[in-house]
């Protein structure tokens, strides 16, 4: 059929590309104004949840279902629980080694858990013998971990919880707790406990990234703690990024934050990705690699590096950062099925991280075959079409884009050419493929728009 007038043909080839290469995220101008402006660059951090739960590894008496909620989910008395001090010796633990794994990962920051909801702290706390001083170990793992991420360029960041079940001053008990007295425990004497370990926490690991609050919702905890613990925080490290657990705004664990007077500087959804995201809002979705957040040694449900990548895409597609969990084992090594994905996440960002790092949500409707992500520079905006499914006709169609497209692009060099049909006028573009995707998980090419 012959080609309407206005419909003009673009022909790019691959020598054309490469004196076009994108400017690398990292050196992106920076505004040092804005606190959040680091986090947003990233886009992709590694969760870790790590403490005496490790060693039951998820069972206790026959039951497997569990892992960090263990103390709680299996009812094992406080004496009993806290004779896993003793037994907590990961020798083979390397701080090095993790954050490689991190980095590698093209993951830019990590978030562990300086405390869980057990109580137990991975660090040398002035405030508290429930700590890692007090098992064989011996090793403050949260100051090797700062100075292992200072080397790597990695931001560390602590996740700790407000419940706290070994703290005698926290209140409520647990209902099942018969054996633990509430007599004489003050809460607002818990909140002084943990203020100082928090300042702890700020003053001796370097500058941190991320406090990552956890275990707000109990009724102990209020709106009015939220805002002065959110603005103590602040106090101690003026450009520190809070999450919104601080406070009592989080949407259950869609984790958005309801509309209203709360503090924290991001959502937090939990084990899910929202089905849009929300302009100007910025949010974090964590997710495990298979169903516990802690080390289970019974869970073999697996997501495939195939769909960890996509969802990593999906979520930048969507605006949202994408905090990834691993459990590592009481032996201080990462469970291999972990370390397996991560490094095929990280051959995949090898190629592909430009399309991820510094982007903003996609700019039109989710398509059919992929994703979009789109970056900003001063008069053009670069879109890159994730293809998850390579279409069988060959074509991808785009309409909205606005702009004038001046320059296309694959991530791959494998393929020498390919063709982008432009109809301005009705801003509509058809771009027609190879025939073989270069890479089945998710291909990247790019367009570039001129105001
Ligand atoms: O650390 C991991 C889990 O141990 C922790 N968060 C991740 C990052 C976690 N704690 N609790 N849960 C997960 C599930 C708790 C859910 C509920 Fe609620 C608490 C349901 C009711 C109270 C918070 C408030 C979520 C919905 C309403």
């Amino acid at each position: 059929m012959k080609k309407p007038a206005h419909l003009l043909l673009f022909t790019f080839l691959l020598t054309a590309l490469f004196s076009c290469q994108p400017k690398k995220s990292e050196e992106t101008a920076q505004d040092p104004e804005d606190h959040m402006e680091w986090w947003r660059e990233a886009r992709f951090g590694m969760f870790i949840h790590w403490g005496l739960y490790a060693i039951p590894a998820g069972e206790w008496n026959g039951t497997t279902n569990h892992a960090e909620w263990i103390r709680t989910t299996a009812k094992i008395p406080l004496e009993e629980y806290d004779q896993f001090l003793d037994e907590f010796n990961p020798v083979k633990f390397d701080a090095d080694a993790w954050v490689k794994m991190a980095k590698d990962a093209g993951m830019k920051y990590i978030v562990i858990t300086s405390k869980h909801h057990d109580g137990f702290g991975l660090f040398d706390s002035e405030t508290s013998d429930y700590d890692v001083m007090a098992t064989p170990f011996k090793r403050d793992i949260l100051k090797e971990l700062s100075e292992a991420c200072k080397k790597a360029g990695i931001k560390l960041c602590f996740y700790h919880s407000i419940m706290d079940w070994h703290h005698p001053d926290y209140l409520p008990r647990r209902e099942w707790e018969q054996n633990r007295s509430v007599e004489g425990a003050e809460f607002p004497r818990y909140v002084d406990y943990m203020k100082a370990q928090l300042k702890e926490l700020i003053t001796n690991y370097g500058e941190l990234g991320v406090l990552w609050f956890d275990g707000e919702w109990e009724d102990t905890w209020t709106h009015a703690d939220g805002v002065e613990l959110y603005d103590y925080v602040r106090s101690l490290q003026p450009n520190i990024i809070i999450n919104n657990r601080v406070d009592k705004g989080r949407q259950g664990m869609a984790g958005l934050t309801k509309e209203g007077d709360f503090v924290g500087d991001f959502g937090t959804p939990e084990q899910e990705i929202p089905a849009i995201g929300l302009p100007g809002v910025d949010w974090e979705s964590c997710m495990t690699m298979n169903d516990h957040w802690g080390y289970n040694s019974h869970d073999d449900n697996w997501k495939s590096s195939e769909d960890l990548i996509r969802k990593l895409v999906d979520i930048a597609s969507k605006g949202g950062n994408f905090l990834l969990n691993i459990g590592p084992k009481a032996d201080g090594t990462f469970p291999q099925e972990s370390i397996e994905r991560l490094a095929d996440i990280g051959d995949w960002m090898d190629v592909y991280s430009e399309s991820v790092y510094g982007t903003q949500a996609s700019p039109i409707a989710e398509v059919e075959w992929g994703r979009i992500t789109q970056k900003k520079t001063e008069n053009s905006t670069r879109i890159y079409l994730h293809v998850f499914d390579w279409p069988e006709s060959g074509q991808l169609e785009l309409e909205g884009l606005k702009g004038r497209l001046t320059k296309a692009g694959m991530l791959t060099n494998d393929f020498d050419k390919f063709r982008v049909d432009v109809d301005e006028k009705n801003q509509r573009y058809v771009v027609n493929l190879p025939d073989v995707a270069p890479n089945t998980i998710d291909e990247v090419l790019w367009l570039d728009f001129r105001e």
